[in-house]
């Protein structure tokens, strides 16, 4: 089986590599940056990989990828997601999260082989906006309040437009948060974590964060794509919830990561206004019953756990870089 994944460096991209290879499968990874995607993918268990430099805004270049590798299932993790940004650029937001994944799916209508094409949309809670459902399931309207939400409902949309008009092998997988050590540093799971090391070992005084009472659904990174690789393989194509079912605010986080290192967070932390949203999306706590009962997946790993993992790896990660050179 060959699986194609786009946005492949990112840290869904990364788990989902992990987890094909693993299973045998044949990955070409598509990058808009080839120098960064070969260093994530530097260690020996990786290969195999094939990997390609691609420009998510030339329609043509994806028929072409199709074509040359022959893709059984394809994932799309392209898009533009930069922590706070949620309201960075709507322009290239509506491009990449949006347009890019209607050529996707032309494409693959166009290909001969769309017979044999399974494709997954790595979808948002952000669609959701502000809900007054609480949790939220498939059939809850959407509501997006920033053009990350939109631009991700475009997609959607298009997935759900290409399955029933045209019998497209296609799904979306409404992620909610999920997380792991491969979070980039501007998200809030990686802040903490990072923080909660560098102040326990004395290496930076204080950090900084927007609100502290915002709460989200969060799970662990690695077992949401297992979940979509569950959607792609599944005989039927249809849209799941993918969510721990469990709010925690940033606070709660803070607790456990600094806990963990025996420090109390209120001590270092300063809450600064460049770290607040124009708009904080509210009540997003996912209903995933749907995937259990269909395709048996569940979350197990708690947030908790998670951010220990977190805390642990960035402790290992800042004491290596401030090792100093053995003296002679
Ligand atoms: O924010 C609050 C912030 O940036 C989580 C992506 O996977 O999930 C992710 O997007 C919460 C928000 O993730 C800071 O206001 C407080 O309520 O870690 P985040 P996100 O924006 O929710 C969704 C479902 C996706 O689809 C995305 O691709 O934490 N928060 N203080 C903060 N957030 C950040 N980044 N920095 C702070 O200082």
């Amino acid at each position: 089986m060959r699986a194609l994944i786009t946005g492949v460096s990112g840290q869904d991209g990364y788990h989902m590599a992990q987890l094909l290879l693993s299973s045998g499968y044949e990955v070409l990874g598509l990058t808009s940056n080839l120098a960064k995607a070969s260093l994530v993918f530097a260690a020996p268990s990786f290969a195999t990989i094939c990997l390609s430099e691609f420009d998510y805004r030339k329609p043509d270049e994806i028929g072409r990828a199709l074509s040359e590798f022959e893709p059984d299932l394809i994932f799309n993790f392209a898009a533009l997601a930069s922590g706070r940004g949620m309201f960075d650029s709507a322009q290239e937001m509506v491009e990449l999260n949006g347009v890019f994944v209607g050529n996707l799916l032309e494409a693959i209508r166009l290909s001969p082989r769309n017979d044999h094409i399974s494709f997954c949309q790595a979808s948002s809670s952000e669609m959701f906006g502000n809900v007054e459902i609480c949790p939220q399931a498939e059939d809850t309207p959407f509501n997006p309040k920033s053009p990350y939400g939109a631009a991700k409902l475009l997609a959607h949309n298009l997935v759900k437009i290409y399955r029933e008009t045209y019998g497209i092998r296609c799904c979306s997988a409404v992620l909610f948060n999920h997380e792991s050590i491969r979070r980039p540093e501007n998200f809030v799971t990686r802040k903490i974590a990072t923080a909660a090391a560098k102040i326990k070992l004395g290496l930076v005084g204080q950090f900084s964060l927007g609100n502290l009472g915002a709460k989200r659904d969060w799970g662990y990174a690695p077992e949401y794509v297992q979940a979509m690789h569950l959607m792609a393989l599944a005989p039927q194509s249809c849209d799941y919830i993918v969510a721990s079912g469990t709010l925690k605010s940033v606070q709660y986080l803070c607790e456990v990561a600094f806990g963990h290192v025996g420090l109390d967070y209120r001590k270092y932390l300063k809450v600064e206004s460049q770290n607040l949203r124009p708009i904080e999306s509210k009540n997003l706590c996912g209903d995933a019953n749907k995937i259990a009962r269909d395709l048996g997946w569940r979350a197990n790993r708690s947030i908790d756990a998670v951010m220990v993992e977190m805390v642990e790896f960035e402790l290992g990660s800042a004491q290596v870089q401030n090792v100093e050179p053995a003296k002679s």
